[in-house]
């Protein structure tokens, strides 16, 4: 006869099965719309406008619409490319800081309704919409406050422009994931032939308030980004590098867009910040945002990539990859090749979570509902905690088996607040926990990467936090190495050095026009302008690196200057130049094409020069100007300027700063000249 279970018991065994309550929130929390937009993780830019044709950065303003003319505009193209690259969206260039409209816009008629691009008849924020909806893409658009073509730019009236424009952008064109605010504001420009230096008060101009309460109107669900959010932040600097230590919480209150001191203060985020505003790290996969022909060798390589992806995903940060689509309308197919890779290496460094057929365990757990486990099922809506109190919790992993593996991935489960302070991992040996990585922050994702280890058990273990760990989601991983190209080092001389990234591997490389086809067992000399292609293989397996594109100039040999550091081939080093003015005599009557200048490189650098004169002598006494301008955006983007002009013989040269990013004495990384 069965035995009936006293209904008491039965009471009391549910009671024992129940869940615990859930861990305390930590504030600030995100909203919803924050923790949708997070798991989006990776989504790409799209930078085509005016500045496409005018073969600019930063257009003064004063184009005219009629140079906005793609051949062969495809917006279908871009959408399929970062569809296949794995991203989840595309942010458009709606309007850049040259005011051109990519949309037929009611308020102005600098815009495509005035360009010959599909007779005028065109509207390519429609046709970008379509393709990614088509291809299952999420839309953002890129707004720039700034606006160099404006009439009104600076006075109350400008405003109101603005907003109708946003007014249209956001009621027309469906549902919209993130609109961005560019922080870059003021200055010269056309300003409806005005022709002058406009300075407005970054933190009161725009009534960002009222400005940001429009598109919630119009946009209920879109991410708002700036250096102050609201929703998202800017990370501070534009090679898609978050920080070791990333907290999502910022002192909202203390920051606004374009102020000089984000990227020092501000940018990395606070423990004790006020609200939720997590990173979005942007970058572009050449070294300029806006297509130039000049860069189609210049397109970032796999381990570049690669090291943007886990120095921006891996550390609590969104990624934002830019696309400077080619005076076609078309991606070009270097930046194509470049990203499938990345995507391809991506797929392959976390292909197999190890910890998947692992058992799981904990030395503390919360109870039922918490257990271990759960931060291994796959499912980041489940949790593993501890009780309240409990210090020095860690989860074990215990493979069963030796495994190799080389990455750890953490992520925090963020609804809760972001938590922990400090983390490290350990595996046992003999008996013993050996420590082989440890990392601060987690958040939303954090993924370490150190070189190959073995271990059948790892333990976790969270040192410190802000309160008791909430961890969604572990991950192990053995990523295949990449093999990465040689070093290319050079001296003044000429003398081009190669250097193996490991052991045991050949390098080859071709001057000129020529492949890789030359085995490298020696310094060489290039004397001339050249193209130097290099490649790593190693012999064994028959692997081979990337190919490495450089393009070498004249050797400085004979160069004289008192800004030795400037034409030392290194632009890691710097000179700071007296009165403004840089003389290098050439020692030889040389034809020159045009200049290049590599701003100073340091993380928290002074002294960019924002304009600039370019003179030549014969004699050291009569200067000749050859080329005057701007050095767009060199304050966030310190990357090499190339300037040519009509070819002109010179014996010396002089570079003048007229105007420096902060007003500081100008500095120069290194500076060099075109001779073809
Ligand atoms: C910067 C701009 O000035 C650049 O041109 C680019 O659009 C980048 C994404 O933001 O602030």
């Amino acid at each position: 006869m069965k035995k009936l279970i006293p209904l008491s018991f039965l009471y009391l065994f549910t009671f024992c099965q129940e869940k615990p309550a859930p861990p305390e929130p930590v504030f600030p929390i995100p909203h919803e719309r924050q923790i949708a937009w997070q798991q989006l993780e990776f989504y790409g830019f799209v930078h085509f406008n005016m500045n496409t044709f005018s073969d600019r950065e930063w257009g003064f303003g004063d184009e005219k619409p009629q140079q906005f003319n793609p051949s062969a505009l495809d917006a279908r193209q871009w959408a399929r490319i970062a569809k296949e690259a794995g991203m989840k969206g595309l942010i458009i260039t709606a309007k850049h800081h040259d005011g051109f409209v990519l949309w037929p816009s009611e308020y102005t008629e600098h815009s495509v309704k005035n360009s010959p691009w599909r007779d005028g008849k065109g509207d390519l924020i429609q046709e970008f919409v379509d393709a990614c909806r088509e291809y299952g893409l999420k839309v953002g658009i890129y707004y720039s406050p700034w606006d160099r073509n404006h009439p009104d730019y600076g006075k109350p009236e400008y405003i109101t422009y603005m907003r109708n424009q946003l007014r249209e952008l956001l009621s027309n064109y469906g549902e919209i994931f993130e609109v961005w605010f560019d922080g870059a504001n003021g200055g010269d420009g056309w300003y409806g032939g005005a022709n002058e230096e406009r300075k407005v008060d970054k933190l009161t101009y725009y009534d960002w308030e009222n400005t940001h309460a429009l598109v919630r109107e119009l946009q209920p669900h879109a991410m708002l980004f700036s250096d102050a959010g609201p929703d998202v932040r800017w990370v501070g600097n534009e090679h898609g590098f978050a920080y070791e230590t990333t907290w999502s919480n910022l002192m909202r209150d203390s920051v606004y867009a374009g102020m000089p001191e984000f990227s020092e203060k501000w940018a990395t985020g606070q423990e004790n910040g006020t609200h939720w505003v997590p990173v979005e790290s942007d970058v572009s996969i050449r070294p300029g945002w806006y297509y130039h022909r000049y860069e189609d060798h210049k397109v970032k390589s796999l381990p570049e990539l690669m090291e943007i992806y886990y120095k921006s995903i891996g550390r609590n940060s969104s990624l934002l990859i830019n696309f400077p689509v080619d005076t076609r309308g078309l991606i070009h197919e270097n930046d194509e090749k470049a990203i499938l890779k990345m995507a391809e290496k991506i797929r392959e460094d976390f292909a197999d979570n190890l910890v998947k057929s692992a058992k799981i365990s904990a030395n503390t757990e919360r109870g039922t509902g918490y257990e271990a486990e759960l931060a291994a099922d796959g499912d980041s809506e489940t949790y593993w905690t501890v009780p309240d109190g409990e210090e020095g919790a860690f989860l074990e992993v215990d493979f069963g088996k030796e495994v190799s593996f080389n990455r750890l991935l953490l992520q925090e489960y963020t609804p809760l607040g972001q938590r922990v302070k400090a983390f490290s991992l350990k595996k046992e040996v003999n008996g013993s926990w050996e420590k082989i990585a440890e990392g601060t922050t987690v958040g939303y994702k954090r993924i370490l990467l150190f070189a190959d280890q073995q271990a059948s058990k790892i333990r976790i273990v969270f040192e410190e936090g802000k309160a008791i760990p909430v961890i969604a989601e572990i991950g192990v991983f053995n990523a295949p190495k990449l093999l990465l190209a040689p070093e290319i080092s050079r001296d003044k001389s000429g003398m081009v050095t190669l250097t193996a990234p490991d052991e045991g591997l050949e390098i080859w490389y071709g001057l000129d026009d020529s492949e890789p086809s030359q085995h490298y067992s020696e310094p060489f000399m290039v004397d001339k302008s050249s193209t130097l292609r290099v490649v790593s293989i190693d012999a064994k397996t028959g692997n081979q690196s990337e190919v490495m594109q450089k393009e070498l100039e004249l050797a400085k040999e004979k160069w004289r200057s008192e800004a030795e550091r400037a034409i030392d081939e290194n632009p890691g080093t710097y000179f700071t130049v007296q009165n403004n003015e840089l003389v290098v005599d050439l020692g030889e009557k040389i034809q020159l094409t045009g200049f290049t200048y590599f701003p100073m490189q340091a993380r928290y650098p002074s002294g960019h020069i924002t304009r600039y004169s370019f003179e030549i002598s014969l004699d050291g006494k009569n200067w000749e100007p050859v080329s005057e301008g701007e050095f767009s955006n060199v304050a966030n983007s310190p990357i090499e300027q190339f300037i040519r002009f009509e070819a002109k013989e010179a014996k010396l040269i002089k570079l003048k700063a007229l105007q420096t990013s902060d007003g500081n004495a100008a500095t120069v990384g290194e500076i060099g000249v075109l001779t073809n």
